[in-house]
């Protein structure tokens, strides 16, 4: 139930290209997920996604009613920038996790164009929302010429001493002409099938 309900917010969350061509919207789901085997609502996910003129995704609210007693227990919302073509510049969020009204996490998110194939982001995580930040990531992602990733080097420092913790590296290669694409992530190795599109389709 736990993967069905992540796998439901994901699409949630996901920018709707076909909608963005229109101006400025906004678009409301929710998920309910089914924990009981009675058939009782377990919990009620209302996620609220604001667009701009561009079609650019710049506000995401989150609302969790944990219990469906129809009171809100959590909440995250978050607001992104652009650059004039529609890159990201800053997600800057916040979650309030018992929805008392004050925040308990701040996340910023910065990203930067390294070059024409290759963007990074810095994360920072103010645990507490006490202006302290506890936590940084960088993620850096690069992209073949058909826009396909095909590197991700993800840094961790987990106590913001300015010293990376953990770091991961993670690889897409594309062979086209068998139609497969090959996963590696440290001593984990997937073999996905592509279809004539370049979509992986399944893991072989
Ligand atoms: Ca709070
Ligand atoms: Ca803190
Ligand atoms: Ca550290």
């Amino acid at each position: 139930m736990k993967t069905r309900l992540a796998v439901s917010l994901l699409a949630l969350l996901l920018p709707l290209p076909a909608l963005a061509q229109n101006p400025a919207f906004l678009w409301t789901g929710s998920v309910h997920e089914d924990v009981g085997e009675d058939g009782t609502v377990g919990s009620i996910v209302t996620t609220t996604n604001r667009y701009d003129d561009r079609g650019n995704l710049v506000q995401i609210v989150t609302h969790w009613d944990l219990d469906a007693n129809g009171t809100v227990d959590r909440v995250y919302m978050d607001a992104r920038t652009y650059d004039k073509q529609g890159n990201p510049l800053l997600t800057v969020a916040e979650t309030d996790f018992d929805a008392d009204g004050t925040a308990d996490e701040l996340t910023t998110i910065t990203y930067t164009n390294l070059n024409h194939n290759q963007t990074s982001e810095f994360i920072s995580v103010d645990r507490g929302a006490d202006g302290t930040v506890d936590l940084t990531a960088t993620r850096t992602r690069t992209f073949d010429n058909r826009g396909n990733l095909v590197q991700q080097v993800s840094e961790y420092d987990s106590d913001a001493d300015g010293i990376v913790d953990h770091r991961s590296v993670e690889t897409w290669t594309y062979d086209y002409r068998n139609n497969q694409m090959i996963y590696l992530s440290g001593a984990t190795k997937t073999t996905y099938a592509l279809n004539h599109r370049g979509d992986r389709i399944f893991s072989i």
